[in-house]
């Protein structure tokens, strides 16, 4: 469904079998060096969301291609794999040339993470974003360019779903005000909520 234009949701997108596999990619890339990290803002505070990073390393508000708030060690490689995974997304989703994706965020919510309302504009690209959720359902809430407050509209988000923000959606507000513990498929083996965005950095390798 379309909620907004280029702005476009594909509840289910990944199956149960595709859903295990991502999440054990996404347990792997974990890990030490360059593993999960507490991401610290400029201000001194802390996400309540953790993060690892593919690619490029973010940290508020730039990439590096080193976990300069982490270990120090060089990021871990983007696979080609999750590339083609994310040029199948846009395609499935919207018109457009299919973007050569080279960073991956996934951020990880325990029952008491949030996301605030912000904008992703750190990438030199307006290639769209591609997200994907894993685990516990959350509520995604999806403003508007001009201010990250009303008119916005609450979606829930659902282990497997795709969501892909392209053109004028690109760049709007959005946040994550809440996640439902317990609402993870039985069968997939995670407490708490997996978002794996794809993105594309527009930088010179
Ligand atoms: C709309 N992540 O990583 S996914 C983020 O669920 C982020 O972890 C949330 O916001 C999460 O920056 C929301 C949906 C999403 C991701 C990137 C976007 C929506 C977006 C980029 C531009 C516009
Ligand atoms: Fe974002």
């Amino acid at each position: 469904a379309q909620i907004a234009p280029g702005a476009v949701h594909l509840p289910g997108w990944l199956d149960a079998d595709h859903q295990r596999e991502l999440l054990d990619s996404c347990r792997e890339w974990a890990r030490p060096p360059a593993g999960l990290r507490t991401v610290r803002t400029p201000g001194g505070g802390t996400m309540t969301a953790r993060q690892v990073c593919l690619g490029w390393h973010w940290y508020p508000y730039a990439y590096a291609r080193t976990v300069a708030d982490g270990d120090g060690a060089p990021v871990k490689p983007f696979p080609r794999w999750l590339g083609e995974l994310g040029r199948r997304a846009v395609r499935d989703t919207l018109a457009g040339p299919a973007p050569d994706y080279d960073i991956a965020l996934i951020n990880f919510y325990d029952a008491d993470a949030r996301m605030g309302m912000h904008r992703d504009s750190d990438e030199k690209s307006d290639a769209p974003v591609v997200s994907l959720s894993l685990g516990d359902t959350c509520v995604f809430r999806f403003g508007n360019t001009e201010t990250r407050t009303r008119p916005y509209t609450d979606v829930e988000l659902r282990s497997g779903d795709l969501f892909v923000f392209g053109g004028p959606s690109r760049l709007a507000y959005h946040g994550v005000p809440r996640v439902h513990a317990g609402t993870a498929p039985p069968g997939l083996g995670l407490t708490g909520r997996l978002n794996i965005t794809l993105r594309v950095s527009g930088f010179r390798h």
